[in-house]
Order: C-alpha cells, then sequence, then structure tokens
C-alpha cells in the first residue's frame, strides 16, 4: 500500500496544484478539501453504498476534486463524459453502476442520473480549518482498482477498463523517469478529463510529482500562449491542438516565442503527423515528443528529453514495460530492421486488470501467455525506437484523439427511422486525424435523410465527437458472398 500522491501529505501546503481557470488550489487546500470529500465518500461506503463513484468530469476544478478524493478513499471512480448522450450514459450507469455521483454546484444533470445520491464537490471546504485537514492516508492496496475509463471497441457499446493503482503510480513513475518530469514543472493543457490523457497524465500526473496544472477549460492557441509565456513548462496536447498550433504559428509570434520556452512539448493519443512536427519545429525551435499509450495500458513509449527526437515515432519502451512485435500467425519478430511489420504487444505493471463485466472481452485482448494484444501495427529499428504504421482494426476510428468504433455508430444510426442499412468508416482528415464517414442507404429514397439530421441523432445518443462529419446516400451497401459489408469498397481503395 504505497500512497499515490505524497505531496498532499509530506510538502509544502502552500505550493500550487491545481488551477482552472481563474480559481487555483495549493496543496493545503487540495488536501483539505479532497480529504473532506474522501471522508464523505468512506462513510458512504460504510454505509452499504460507494463501491464506485461517478464523476460528472466537467473540465472545471471540482472535477480534479473529485477524482482526487476518490482515489483517497480508496473507492474507483467512473469519469463521466459531460457530453453523453442518453444510450451511452444509459450503458455506462447501468455496466458500472455507482453508487454516487459527484459534481460541481450547480450542474445541470441528465435524468439518468437522478436516481444516483449526488454530491456537490466543495472545493473550499476544509478551508476555514485551522491549517492542513490531514488527507486520508490511502486505505486501498496497489492492485486494487483507481479508475474505470470507458473506451469503444468495434462493435457494441463502450468497455470500461479497471485502472488499478499500481497502473497509475507506474505510468506516473516511467513519465517522470523519460522526460524529468518534476515538482518544478508547470503544466498546461486543455483536454478533457474523462480520458487517460487528459486525467492520468494531465492532472493526476502533476499532483504525483508535487507540481501544478493549469488546465485551459477549452484548448485555444490564445490559452497557450498566455500560460506559456507565465511561467508554464510542459504542453500536452492531442495531434488536432497541435495541428492548430501549426496552423497559427506563421501569424502568431507570440505564440511561437511561448512556445519556445517550453521545457517540454508532448503530443499523444494519435499519431501526429510529420509534416506538423516540422513546421512546428521550424517556427519555435522545438521539437514535440511524441508517446504512445492506449486506454487499457496507459502510456507504453515515448521519445525521451534525452534521448534523439525522431518525428514520426514514438520512442522507445518505457521502464517497466515488455513490448514485442508479433506476426499475424503468432511468431515473435526479433530482428528489429525497420521493416518488418508486427502487431504491438505489451506487458507490464502499466496494464488494466479487466473490462468490468466483460471476462469474454478480456480474456479476448490476451495471449495464452499473458501479453496484451493493443491492435497497433508497427516497426521497430535497430537502436529500439518504435514506429506505428496502422490498426488491424479498420472499424476503429481515431478523430480529434478520440477513439470511436465504426459498430457502435452503425447501430445508432440503425436506430434512426430514415435509415435502413448503414456502414461506417474513416477517412483521413487534415485536422482531425480521421472524420466519421456515414454510408447509409435511406429508407425513404425520396426523402434522405441529411447529415444535421444524422449528426444530431447520434451526438445526442452517443457523443458530439462520434457524430458522422460526411455523409453518402447509396442504394444499396457493397456487400461479399457472405451478405457481410465490404468496406474497402466503400472507401474506394
Ligand atoms: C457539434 N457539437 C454538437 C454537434 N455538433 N453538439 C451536439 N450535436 C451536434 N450535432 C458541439 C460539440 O459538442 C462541441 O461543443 C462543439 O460543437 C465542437 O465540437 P467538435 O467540432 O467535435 O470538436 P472541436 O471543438 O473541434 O474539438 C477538437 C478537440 C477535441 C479539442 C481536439 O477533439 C478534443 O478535445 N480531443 C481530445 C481527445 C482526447 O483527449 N483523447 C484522449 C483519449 P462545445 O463547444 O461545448 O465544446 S486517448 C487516451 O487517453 C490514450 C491513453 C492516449 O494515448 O492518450
Ligand atoms: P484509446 O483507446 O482512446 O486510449 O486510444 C488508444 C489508441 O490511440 C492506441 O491504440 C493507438 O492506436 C492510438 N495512439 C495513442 N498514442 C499514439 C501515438 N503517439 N501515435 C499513434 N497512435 C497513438
Amino acid at each position: 500500500m504505497s500512497t499515490l500522491f505524497p505531496a498532499l501529505t509530506d510538502g509544502p501546503p502552500d505550493r500550487p496544484a491545481l488551477r482552472f481557470g481563474e480559481r487555483s488550489l495549493t496543496y493545503g487546500e487540495l488536501a483539505a478539501a479532497a480529504g473532506a470529500l474522501a471522508d464523505r465518500i468512506s462513510r458512504a461506503g460504510r454505509a452499504g453504498g460507494a463501491g464506485r463513484v461517478a464523476v460528472w468530469a466537467t473540465p472545471v476544478m471540482e472535477t480534479g476534486v473529485a477524482v482526487l478524493a476518490a482515489l483517497l478513499a480508496g473507492v474507483p471512480a467512473v469519469p463521466l463524459n459531460p457530453k453523453s448522450g442518453e444510450k451511452e450514459l444509459g450503458h455506462i450507469l447501468s455496466d458500472s453502476a455507482p453508487s454516487l455521483v459527484l459534481a460541481a454546484p450547480g450542474d445541470d444533470l441528465p435524468a439518468a442520473l437522478h436516481g444516483l445520491e449526488r454530491v456537490d464537490v466543495d472545493v473550499q471546504a476544509g478551508a476555514r480549518e485551522e491549517g492542513r485537514v490531514a488527507a486520508p492516508g490511502d486505505p486501498a492496496g496497489d492492485d486494487d482498482p483507481a479508475l474505470v475509463v470507458y473506451t469503444s471497441g468495434t462493435t457494441g457499446p463502450p468497455k470500461g477498463a479497471v485502472i488499478p493503482r499500481r497502473a497509475v503510480a507506474t505510468t506516473l513513475d516511467a513519465l517522470a523517469d523519460a522526460w524529468q518530469w518534476t515538482g518544478d514543472d508547470v503544466l498546461v493543457h486543455g483536454l478533457p478529463l474523462f480520458h487517460v490523457h487528459g486525467l492520468v497524465l494531465g492532472v493526476l500526473g502533476p499532483l504525483r510529482r508535487g507540481g501544478s496544472v493549469r488546465h485551459l477549460g477549452r484548448f485555444s492557441t490564445a490559452g497557450v500562449t498566455e500560460e506559456l509565456g507565465s511561467g508554464a513548462t510542459m504542453l500536452f496536447g492531442v495531434p488536432t491542438m497541435y495541428h492548430r498550433i501549426a496552423e497559427a504559428l506563421p501569424d502568431d509570434p507570440e505564440l511561437a516565442k511561448a512556445l519556445s520556452r517550453a521545457r517540454l512539448l508532448v503530443s499523444g493519443s494519435a499519431a501526429l503527423p510529420v509534416h506538423d512536427h516540422e513546421r512546428i519545429t521550424a517556427a519555435t525551435g522545438r521539437r514535440v515528443l511524441e508517446r504512445y499509450g492506449m486506454t487499457e495500458t496507459l502510456m507504453n513509449t515515448s521519445v525521451r528529453a534525452d534521448g534523439e527526437p525522431r518525428a514520426g515515432t514514438v520512442g522507445v519502451p518505457l521502464p517497466g514495460v515488455g513490448l514485442r512485435l508479433v506476426e499475424e500467425d503468432g511468431t515473435e519478430i526479433t530482428e528489429y530492421d525497420g521493416v518488418s511489420v508486427g502487431e504491438i504487444q505489451v506487458r507490464g505493471p502499466n496494464l488494466f486488470t479487466e473490462y468490468l463485466n466483460r471476462p469474454d472481452a478480456t480474456a479476448a485482448a490476451f495471449t495464452a501467455d499473458g501479453w496484451f494484444r493493443t491492435g497497433d501495427v508497427a516497426v521497430r529499428y535497430p537502436d529500439g525506437y518504435v514506429r506505428i504504421v496502422g490498426r488491424r482494426a479498420t472499424d476503429l476510428i481515431k478523430s480529434g484523439g478520440y477513439k470511436i468504433g465504426a459498430g457502435e455508430i452503425e447501430n445508432a444510426l440503425l436506430e434512426h427511422p430514415g435509415v435502413r442499412e448503414a456502414a461506417v468508416t474513416g477517412e483521413p482528415d487534415p485536422d482531425l486525424g480521421e472524420r466519421v464517414v456515414a454510408w447509409v442507404v435511406p429508407a425513404d429514397p425520396q426523402s434522405p435523410p441529411d447529415l444535421a439530421e444524422l449528426a444530431g441523432h447520434v451526438a445526442r445518443r452517443l457523443a458530439p465527437h462520434k457524430r458522422p462529419r460526411v455523409l453518402h446516400h447509396l442504394d444499396a451497401l457493397p456487400r461479399n458472398d457472405m451478405g457481410k459489408i465490404m468496406k474497402r469498397a466503400l472507401a474506394g481503395d
């Protein structure tokens, strides 16, 4: 049982911890607020509730305090996308069965959450007490769950990846090693707080180091300029954010100046195009480091701060992470020649333990000898650098850094009365990496549903980022002799 956040109890209490817009908390204030809330969660647990707590994960201070409180109470947190549509939210709630929902005062929660006991997060709790209110010691064990994070597969509804406390600790410590990340660093980002990138790396990361994070609320190049220009040392973002930075740089000398001052610029969640790397380096003199991770594995590889930056690669395995490339027939690629392509398989203390309530999916995700199949396909160079070249599943789309399953959107489209048949593919997009494309056979060819109608339908049922951005109407979907939709024929390759 090791403590996840030593700085809460051992560090200087007046050190800045979290800042969201105009609001900020020091470590002392954070320990008091999260400690009080942890106490509340623990009491609910003793009363028979609080097996898991849901967190309404808007990009505000309360979300950081809520997740931290759950971890201090030893109760797993389930971060909810506040833009989740009714179908997605309904699934996540029935699957994870939380007993409480933690939200910011004044948040308007959807009907699906009305049956749950609601606890408003008071970020000032304990501020009136003399000195520091002790945060409870971490009562949970290293293998106990810290978080349940929902992630899309190729078919069906999202699966809840159960992430143990040891995975959080080891991944953050491995990144500290790779990036020379210390308590002196001040991180800035505008990532959502219901995924690993923004929550685990972007909030729990600085807190484990005893450093601080300034969250932008919403990503903007102006926000990045302001924070990196006033003391922030690191920037985390998805490639879409770096693409927007690269686009803005030619006309924004202040942004270039701010980026050139940063100690570390890190990109992840999807591949950063080499062209964007190069444009940023040309304008700022700084290189963006890429790291590669997954909800189920947390972080696997990174270009190291003290290593050779090489655009287009995701660097080398992090300390403690076992990584191998495996051919289609199961043969391991032992020669790192930069050309032999295989699936990335990983193992190590950074891995999740299971998909909640899905022993079938959990078993399928691992090989017989215990390696996790990432589904990502890569080559490896003689010096160990990994370059991702693709993905095994064509039915997974990465858009804006979000993973989106084609099957989930197809099912939602089929629930629209104007749709008889539907197929979903991804196509390249300069801003989002990939965009969601819907191919629809209308129920009534005389009045086919339009893009805005279907986008709204998917956004309301699932989430806005899953909405189709392009719509094609067809008379029939191309199918093979077995009746299976031939998506390659749709995409035109
Ligand atoms: C648009 N909107 C709609 C509709 N259309 N709402 C309802 N119905 C509609 N039909 C709303 C959206 O909700 C949003 O609202 C606004 O319009 C703009 O949405 P959109 O165009 O989709 O997005 P964007 O603002 O252009 O966002 C780009 C982004 C975003 C900021 C890059 O994609 C993003 O935050 N990506 C990060 C993904 C991420 O963190 N992935 C990590 C997972 P509003 O205006 O209110 O916002 S991967 C991971 O964790 C692993 C471990 C890893 O390796 O990192
Ligand atoms: P998620 O399931 O949302 O956590 O997304 C994980 C997936 O994002 C991985 O399996 C990869 O396909 C992709 N990914 C994450 N980081 C990178 C990166 N630096 N380069 C390419 N793909 C990445």
